[in-house]
């Protein structure tokens, strides 16, 4: 049967529709129905199905034993446990020594008992979640500026602008169908304008009017000297500032100080002055804007304030709540908004109530009627984590994240988490680089196993929906909060039968004494977030719901746009224009650490790749952990493209391959944040980060680190894909890849080994005499080649040499489909290429048809082609999800300077 759901992975919320097949496979398309995606799925969407298998599956509860290693275990022990451990440290140290660290990944039921049991039961706020790691930066800014987090807009808005600006965003790759969205408008009668300000020169650029690559960390100064700019031209909408804003005349003031000269505004930018005014004169003339943000912005030290320096502009020029404006700040994870509904941050209550406001608290504690509410703010993530550090939290519940991967300073965190008595995670796999901390791992149900909601960018409410069974004997995290919370003796409140009670709790409650505990009497002394219309749907009405829009009335009907009657959220009802004094990111480049570390995502991977990394069709695109730099400052450092370097600062350090973009400014380096434990020796670069967090939102200052690269010397390179898993431990360098029928490792020692025929056997495996193994040895060279053959089919191959130089993989891999190998395939194992024509194809571009780079320039200069669409009518590449569009761009462009030059 199909079922509609919703992707797990990124906040543009897209609509799947998806079924399993009797064969095991799993089909997925987009759902044409949903407003998010009208029927498109990017690269991520569309692989879904090649990551549901079971392998790597966390499928028992398992606790580990006095021996230090995990067990299974039933589930009535699990509970026991988990709750008596939690129970154990409450007596003795209180409810604020135990914590939750939870995620946007987590579906709305999920959150909202696991909130309810932390701030009313146990009486802790000690529940943060990975959205302080990336959307609390625009909570705290839309609570200053509105009163409430609430965004505006909708992605409608997106194709009725005249001017689209995108800050530290890379939709392209993070945000595929907000981007096609913006790319067709772009191709349409009347086509906006569009703005990227970005350190670096990403896939989003391509389509983009204007690049500004602004310094890292400058973009406050950018916004003050356009608000001061928008002032000096009288682009001001002075009724409604008048009629809806306070505060203008101290955020004019800070805005003027730091910034009311465009010159020194585009050198402290590091921008041209040209570019900027064009900027500038665009969004005065273009009441039509929609500026979208995302973690350029919010992943800062001032994180808070370049939200509100955004905002203060679309506040000037009246521009907020109307078809085609607004500020808009795109959500990373499929339900970090869901999240924050329901209040699960240390600094909230639920239902948009304030933990610090009292009378919200009486109405919270009243309508859960639970023996206790939190009264003060708890800990933020990185806090936490120092709190467990320091012994000061002793029990932790991690959900559906993966903080020795995913937080700053990361190693600290795994010496905090070796210190902490008491760790369970409940996640979907079985070995995370966290995992290696746990005491207890839940075994959660995955996305196509689970049922319930996700609320998108758009604050659009959608369903998932289960089409597969749950495995083994994994659960619906909600369901084993509750059963936590009976054993801990609070069955009153998690007497829950089904994901729609808990729903349909967290809906009423929204609604509930809706209009107390603010100020005045204006009309927007309410809460706009209230479902209303959702809170008496029942089960039925629940598994049928259709995507909607919060805040929803009682007829059922969502809202597109709020704030259109220009009534705000703050007692009074009017808009905060917020005074934003410019700052530089807490750490400078020094002689020591002399450039600024970037962090950020590659197109087809998701964070810490427990899925994504699955998928063959993913892994492809960008396969091994790289740090991109500037030609200039490889130089200077040493490192050669290609080769292995060390990325180093105070925190700690990590190793990757080096990578020469050309979109990256010199003084940078930008290195992604998926590759850990399980999939490379050395990746991890949240090991390097600095824990510098914004003053008002707590959030980690991810993109700013000071840094210094040097060589990482290595003997020889070698690569490996063999059918079985291969244990690549104790290389000095290794990355582990999932290929189609294979695994693939890139590999790099220190030492050659002294008989590299002995060596590769015995990694490989091989150790019958009589083995059909193939090899070649040219030690002048130091080349080594050879491959294991089982019934004329490859099981492995392996390459050495003493340079980076090896042969294309593409064409070995397309031997492990193969049923059986011809001799001419043997002979090019042995030296090393391929003698057929397919032979270099280059690295992957297009993911869903596997079209590789060199296949596509060669068509480029071949047939003279100057659009993708030529070349999706060639090749196919870039006609399925469209994902790769900006790379087709991006080739044609070079493919022509090369051409010109
Ligand atoms: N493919 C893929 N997509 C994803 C995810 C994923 O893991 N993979 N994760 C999802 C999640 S949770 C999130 S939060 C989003 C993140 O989505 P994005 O925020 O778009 O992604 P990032 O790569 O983190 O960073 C965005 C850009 O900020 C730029 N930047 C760095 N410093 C500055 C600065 O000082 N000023 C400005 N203006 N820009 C700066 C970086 O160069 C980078 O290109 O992506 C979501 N979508
Ligand atoms: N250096 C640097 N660090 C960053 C960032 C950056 O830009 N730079 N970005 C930050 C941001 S914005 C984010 S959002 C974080 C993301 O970082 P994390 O949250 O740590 O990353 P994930 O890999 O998504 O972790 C999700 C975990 O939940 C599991 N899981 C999946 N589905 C379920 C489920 O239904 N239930 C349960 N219980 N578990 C499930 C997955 O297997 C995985 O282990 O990283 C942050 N860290
Ligand atoms: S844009 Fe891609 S990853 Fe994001 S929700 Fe849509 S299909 Fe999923
Ligand atoms: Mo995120």
């Amino acid at each position: 049967m199909t079922v509609a759901t919703t992707c797990p992975y990124c906040g543009v919320g897209c609509g799947v529709l998806a079924r399993a097949n009797a064969d095991g496979s799993v089909y997925v398309e987009g759902d044409a129905q949903h407003h998010a995606n009208h029927g498109r799925l990017c690269v991520k969407g569309s692989a879904l199905g090649e990551t549901v298998d079971l392998r790597g599956r966390l499928l028992h509860p398992m606790l580990r034993g006095p021996d230090g290693t995990l067990r299974r275990t039933s589930w009535d022990d699990a509970l026991d446990r988990v709750a008596e451990g939690f129970r154990r440290v409450i007596d003795q140290h209180g409810p604020d020594a135990v914590a939750f660290y939870v995620s946007g990944q987590l579906l709305t039921e999920d959150y909202y008992v696991v909130n309810k049991l932390a701030k009313g039961y146990i009486g802790t706020a000690n529940i943060d979640t990975n959205s302080r790691l990336c959307m609390s930066s625009a909570v705290a800014g839309h609570k200053r500026a509105f009163g409430e987090d609430v965004v505006p807009g909708c992605y409608d808005d997106l194709e009725q602008a005249e001017l689209i600006v995108l800050v530290g965003s890379n939709t392209a790759w993070c945000h595929p169908i907000v981007y096609q969205r913006i790319a067709k408008a772009k191709e349409g009668a009347n086509p906006p304008r569009m703005v990227v300000i970005d350190p670096r020169h990403t896939a989003t650029c391509e389509s983009a009017d204007l690049h500004l690559p602004v310094k890292p960390g400058t973009d406050v100064w950018l916004f003050n000297g356009l608000l001061a700019f928008l002032f000096q031209h009288g682009a001001m909408d002075a009724r409604f500032m008048e009629a809806h804003t306070e505060g203008f005349a101290q955020a004019l003031a800070a805005a003027q100080k730091d910034a009311g000269d465009p010159a020194e505004v585009a050198r402290i930018c590091g921008v041209q002055q040209a570019d900027l005014l064009n900027f500038y004169r665009w969004f005065a003339r273009c009441r039509r804007t929609v500026t979208l943000f995302s973690q350029g912005v919010n992943q800062s030290s001032s994180g808070t304030d370049k939200v509100n320096s955004i905002i203060n502009c679309h506040l000037l020029t009246g521009r907020i709540g109307k078809p085609g404006m607004g500020p808009f700040s795109l959500t990373g994870q499929p339900n970090a908004m869901g999240g924050r509904e329901v209040g699960g941050l240390a600094n909230m209550l639920a239902a948009h109530m304030e933990l610090e406001n009292p009378v919200h608290r009486q109405v919270v504690q009243s309508f859960w009627q639970s023996p206790r509410i939190a009264e003060r703010p708890g800990l933020k993530a990185v806090d936490l984590f120092e709190a467990i550090g320091q012994g000061k939290v002793r029990a932790l519940w991690i959900m559906a994240t993966n903080p020795v991967v995913s937080l700053p300073d990361a190693d600290r965190v795994k010496q905090a988490l070796a210190r902490c008595e008491w760790v369970v995670s409940s996640d979907i796999v079985a070995q995370t680089d966290t995992h290696a901390y746990a005491h207890a791992l839940l075994p959660a149900l995955g996305w196509g196993e689970k049922d319930g909601t996700v609320t998108n960018s758009e604050r659009r409410i959608s369903r998932q929906r289960a089409f597969l069974p749950a495995p083994g004997s994994a659960r619906a995290d909600w369901r084993v909060v509750c059963e936590v919370a009976r054993r801990m003796g609070f069955a009153e409140g998690f007497e829950f039968d089904d994901a729609h009670a808990v729903f349909a709790e967290h809906a009423r409650l929204t609604a509930y004494r809706n209009h107390e505990g603010r100020e005045g009497d204006a009309p927007a002394a309410h809460r706009l977030l209230n479902l209303e219309g959702l809170a008496h749907l029942d089960r039925h009405a629940y598994d049928a719901l259709q995507p909607v829009q919060w805040p929803v009335a009682a007829n059922g009907e969502g809202e597109a746009r709020l704030f259109a009657s220009g009534s705000f959220s703050h007692p009074g009802g009017r808009a905060r224009f917020i005074a934003t004094p410019a700052r530089m990111p807490r750490h400078a480049a020094d002689r020591q650490y002399p450039l600024i570390l970037n962090t950020g995502r590659v197109r087809d991977q998701w964070h810490s790749m427990t899925r994504t990394g699955k998928a063959p069709r993913l892994t492809g695109h960008v396969p091994e952990p790289f740090v991109d730099m500037h030609p200039h400052d490889a130089l200077r450092c040493g490192v050669r493209e290609g080769e292995l370097a060390r990325v180093l600062s105070r925190w700690g350090a990590m190793v990757a391959r080096v990578k020469h973009s050309g979109g990256i400014l010199a003084g940078t380096v930008f290195v992604p944040i998926h590759w850990n434990d399980q999939f490379a020796s050395d990746a991890r670069v949240g090991g390097v980060v600095n824990p510098v967090v914004d003053p008002v939102s707590g959030e980690p200052e991810f993109k700013h680190t000071p840094v210094s690269v040097e060589p990482f010397p290595v003997r020889w390179y070698g690569f490996a894909l063999s059918r079985e898993p291969l244990m690549p431990h104790g290389l000095s360098y290794w990355t582990s890849i999932q290929g189609d029928h294979f695994r693939r490792y890139e590999i790099a020692h220190r030492e050659r080994p002294s008989e590299c025929s002995a060596w590769a056997r015995a990694w490989l495996g091989v150790t019958d005499p009589e083995a059909d193994w193939l090899e070649y040895e040219d030690r002048s060279t130091g080349i080594y080649r050879a491959a294991h053959v089982i019934d004329d089919r490859i099981e492995s191959c392996v390459f050495l040499s003493s340079r980076p130089d090896l042969p294309a993989r593409h064409w070995l891999a397309s031997l492990f489909v193969q049923e059986r190998l011809a001799d001419d395939d043997r002979m090019a194992l042995l030296l090393g290429e391929s003698g057929g024509p397919s032979a270099a194809t280059g690295p992957t571009v297009c993911s869903c048809f596997g079209v590789g780079r060199d296949t596509i320039c060669d068509a480029i200069r071949t047939h003279g082609l100057e659009t993708p669409a030529q070349i999706t009518s060639r090749l196919r590449a870039g006609g399925n999800c469209g994902s790769c569009v900006p790379e087709l761009r991006q080739l044609i462009a070079e493919v022509r300077a090369e051409v010109n030059a």
